[in-house]
């Protein structure tokens, strides 16, 4: 009779064991190198996770755009071929148009004026708009502020960026303000990027510090210009298959694994800025630190009417003035 007993409780205990270490593998895509800002950002979603769900899920990394660029990892997640990417808002304006305002070009003054309208009501109400879209984005990550590099020339004032060939991302708010600073504005994918440099197809390309870091674009390109034109922010996003899938206890793991998520990318954003420009410099970079900022805002006049029409003038004013 014992004997049994402990048979029946041994059963029992592998099948409890069995079934709580059910595990779910959930990939996650992101278009730069492990090695950086997103990495870093994924990894600590990723442990939150796996920690808040005692291993019943984790992850599996695809960086470097090993499964696409930015735009097609979000087709995957809305199509539920890829369950999470970390993204920056570059494409996500043509799947969530609400998202577009916050990518105008010298709409945030700096990190912290970012961080808390994102982090704010504003920014989270623009994190509802998802869902109607077959998308649940759990928090704002972060890209950075952005900085021209071209092979041709030092860029101080709009005048010497005019007439080059510039890559930009798949986002007609960054293309419509660059045309107005006389650029050539040519939208690729983030995976093509290093080689249409390398093949000089475009002149230069703009990006954060962490992304010129991570890509190595001190390779293929000769100078870089601090003109933080436009703060690019970025987001974890999955599907709404995913989250109706986990329990209520599950889904608040999943959006306080967001909060550790952007906090970890943004500390990285910010030991990239302090020490990584003096690196792209020992990497033979030539870097332009004093570049007319009034300048390229003046530049934009005319451009910041035809955004007042799309988005608002009182939307626009109100994340501007937001302490
Ligand atoms: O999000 O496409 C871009 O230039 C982005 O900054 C890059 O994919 C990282």
């Amino acid at each position: 009779m014992k004997f049994n007993k402990v048979l029946i409780a041994l059963g029992l205990l592998g099948g409890l064991s069995g079934a709580a270490m059910a595990q779910t593998v959930l990939k996650i895509g992101y278009a730069v190198a492990q090695n950086s800002h997103y990495g870093d950002g994924s990894t600590a979603f990723c442990n939150e996770v796996e920690k808040g769900t005692q291993g019943r899920y984790k992850c599996q990394h695809f960086p470097s755009g090993s499964l696409g660029g930015e735009r097609e990892m979000i087709e995957a997640v809305q199509l539920g071929t890829l369950d999470l990417v970390n993204t920056s808002t570059g494409p996500v304006g043509n799947f969530v148009p609400e998202v577009k305002i916050v990518d105008i070009p010298f709409l945030f003054r700096d990190y912290d004026h970012a961080r808390r309208v994102l982090d704010g009501p504003i920014g989270q109400d623009i994190l509802t708009k998802f869902p109607s879209k077959g998308l649940v984005a759990l928090a704002w990550t972060e890209n950075g502020f952005r900085h021209m590099t071209n092979s041709k020339r030092a860029i101080l004032k709009p005048a010497d960026a005019a007439g080059l060939k510039m890559r930009t991302m798949e986002n007609k708010v960054h293309m419509e303000g660059y045309r107005a600073f006389g650029i050539q504005p040519t939208p690729m994918s983030f995976t093509e990027v290093f080689g249409a440099l390398q093949q000089g197809t475009v002149d230069g390309q703009e990006n954060p510090i962490p992304v010129i870091l991570a890509s190595k674009f001190s390779q293929v390109q000769k100078h870089l210009s601090l003109t933080s034109h436009v703060y690019s922010p970025a987001l974890i996003i999955t599907s709404p298959r995913l989250m109706n899938k986990l329990s209520d206890a599950d889904k608040k793991v999943f959006y306080e694994a967001g909060k550790k998520a952007a906090a970890a990318q943004r500390k990285r954003v910010n030991d990239d800025e302090d020490s990584g420009i003096a690196q792209l410099e020992k990497d033979g970079m030539s870097v332009v630190r004093k570049v007319d900022g009034q300048a390229f805002r003046d530049a934009l006049r005319d451009t910041y009417a035809s955004y007042s029409k799309e988005f608002g003038a009182d939307n626009i004013r109100k994340i501007q003035q937001y302490k």
